[in-house]
């Protein structure tokens, strides 16, 4: 069975979140470039695959692996060789899942309140987010000893959260940019070869 995973992408998408971990990971990659204007993510054989149409999405193995998060996670797995997630056993692979579970389910949703301009919810304690507020101001605190998330250690987490922060600051979302934790995050990570390789295209 091919090594190779099959990727499916847009770079103006979550996809290019994929894309920088795919490089960090050295894993072997074909790219099929969707064009969402053309509706390619809404054909029949595209949908077959992934019944949501969404990007980005991936095929390895014979196996499908859709949401961002997941993703990230299934290549870090499944290229161990590059260190990017601590094996089971770990005692940072709690504080790994952590991150990356709260980037998917806290911080995703509470950035498109945001950006979105949603109101308050009003039932926080019943909202997994809490609030756009309490979600930022945990990042800072897990980033304030650095420079990862997992301290030392730069992993697959900070490729989805680092990601979703950086998304986040060019939109102009508040009490990020001009945070010099959040400032110097991001830099450290833009810095890295494999997201500069991925911002390529
Ligand atoms: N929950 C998914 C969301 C993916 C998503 O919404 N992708 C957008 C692009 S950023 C998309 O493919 N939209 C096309 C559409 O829904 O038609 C994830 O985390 O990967």
């Amino acid at each position: 069975m091919s090594e190779e995973i099959v990727f499916y992408h847009n770079p103006q998408s979550r996809a290019q979140m994929a894309h920088w971990m795919l490089e960090e990971a050295g894993a072997p990659y074909k790219t099929v470039l969707i064009d969402f204007a053309k509706g390619e993510n809404r054909t029949p054989a595209f949908l077959a695959i992934n019944p949501m149409g969404k990007l980005p999405t991936i095929v390895h193995r014979g196996t499908v692996v859709t949401e961002t998060a997941a993703i990230i996670a299934y290549i870090a797995d499944a290229f161990p060789a590059a260190g990017l997630a601590p094996p089971p056993g770990d005692p940072l692979r709690g504080a790994y899942y952590r991150w990356l579970f709260f980037g998917a389910g806290c911080m995703e949703p509470a950035l498109l309140d945001k950006m979105m301009n949603r109101p308050p919810v009003e039932r926080k304690a019943a909202v997994g987010w809490g609030s756009y507020e309490e979600v930022m101001a945990t990042l800072k605190t897990a980033l304030a000893n650095g420079p990862y998330l997992l301290g030392d250690k730069f992993s697959a987490a900070d490729v989805y959260v680092g990601s979703e922060i950086r998304f986040a600051m060019m939109f102009g979302a508040p009490a990020l940019k001009g945070e010099t934790v959040f400032d110097d995050y991001v830099a450290r990570l833009s810095a890295r070869p494999a997201a500069q390789r991925a911002a390529g295209g």
